[in-house]
C-alpha cells in the first residue's frame, strides 16, 4: 500500500475546503444568478487560496481546467438528490480511476452511518478506500449520522462514534458537522484518533457567527473546516475567505480578521 498524500491538501495539520456538491444534494434552491455558476466558485477557490474543491466529477469534467488546476480537487464519489424520500443513502457514482483521470487529489463519500443502509455504503466506502490507498490517493469521509435510529444526529457521542468509525473504516480525513460546543468536540476529534477532522460549514449564517464558529472549531484540535454556502452564499467571498484563512492557518481570532470585512 502507499501512504495517501495528505500533502497535497493539508499544511501543518490545517486544511480549508471548499464544498460545492450542493447541486445535486439540494438542488438549484441554495444557488443564485452569480454562484449557479460553477466558475464563480472555481474563481473564488483560487483567489481565496483554498486548499482544496470540492465537486462532483460532472462539474469537476466541464469545468476543471486551465488555472483552475492549481486548486487542488477533491471529487465526491458518491450523491444522492433530495427529491427522493427513502432512508438515507447515497450510492457510488463515480470510479477513484475516473476522479483521478479528471485530476482529483482525493475523494469524497458520504456515509449516512445508522442509516438502514448503512452496510451498503460501508460496502462501497471499504472498496474505495483499498483502490484510492493503493493509488496514493487519500479518501475523505463525510461521516453524517442519519436515519430513524439516530435521535439527535449532533449528541456529541453520535458525532465521536461517527467520528470513530470514520478511523477504523479506514478514512484519511473525516468531515463531520458541528454542534457549538467546544469541550465536547474535543472528544469528537479525540476519537477520530490519527484520522484528521474538517468540520462541515452549514447553512448560512452571518459573518462574525460564522467566524466564530470557525474560531471554536480550531480551538477544539480540528484540521480545519469544509465550507461551501457560508462562502459562495456571502456578499463578500474572497474578503470572508481571506478572514478565514487567517483563521484555520494562522491561529488568528474572529475578533482580529474582522477588519476583512468593513
Ligand atoms: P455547506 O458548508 O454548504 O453546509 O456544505 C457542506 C456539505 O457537507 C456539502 O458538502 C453537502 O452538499 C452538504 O453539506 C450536505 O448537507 P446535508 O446532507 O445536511 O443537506
Amino acid at each position: 500500500m502507499i501512504i495517501p498524500r495528505l500533502s497535497n491538501l493539508i499544511t501543518n495539520n490545517k486544511a480549508l475546503f471548499l464544498a460545492y456538491d450542493q447541486g445535486l444534494e439540494h438542488g438549484p434552491t441554495d444557488f443564485n444568478l452569480r454562484n449557479v455558476d460553477p466558475e464563480y466558485i472555481l474563481d473564488i477557490a483560487l483567489e481565496g487560496k483554498y486548499d482544496g474543491v470540492i465537486l462532483g466529477h460532472g462539474v469537476a469534467e466541464k469545468y476543471y481546467h486551465g488555472p483552475y488546476k492549481d486548486v487542488p480537487l477533491i471529487i465526491k464519489l458518491n450523491g444522492k438528490s433530495s427529491l427522493t424520500n427513502i432512508s438515507p443513502f447515497s450510492t457510488q457514482i463515480c470510479s477513484v480511476k475516473r476522479a483521478v483521470q479528471l485530476g482529483a487529489k482525493a475523494v469524497g463519500f458520504v456515509i449516512y452511518d445508522g442509516s438502514e443502509q448503512e452496510p451498503k455504503m460501508f460496502e462501497q466506502f471499504g472498496k474505495i478506500v483499498e483502490e484510492a490507498h493503493d493509488l496514493g490517493i487519500p479518501v475523505i469521509a463525510w461521516m453524517y449520522p442519519r436515519g430513524r435510529s439516530i435521535p439527535n444526529e449532533l449528541s456529541t457521542e453520535t458525532l465521536a462514534y461517527s467520528a470513530r468509525i470514520g478511523l477504523e473504516l479506514g478514512a484519511d480525513i473525516v468531515k463531520i458537522k458541528y454542534n457549538d460546543d467546544v469541550e465536547g468536540y474535543k472528544w469528537v476529534v479525540k476519537s477520530a484518533g490519527r484520522t484528521k477532522l474538517v468540520v462541515a460549514g452549514g447553512s448560512k449564517r452571518s459573518n462574525p457567527e460564522f467566524l466564530k464558529m470557525v474560531q471554536e472549531v480550531m480551538l477544539t484540535g480540528a484540521t480545519g473546516i469544509a465550507v461551501g454556502r457560508n462562502i459562495w452564499q456571502s456578499e463578500k467571498p474572497i474578503a470572508l475567505s481571506k478572514a478565514l484563512r487567517e483563521i484555520v492557518h494562522n491561529g488568528k481570532s474572529a475578533k482580529d480578521v474582522m477588519h476583512y470585512l468593513e
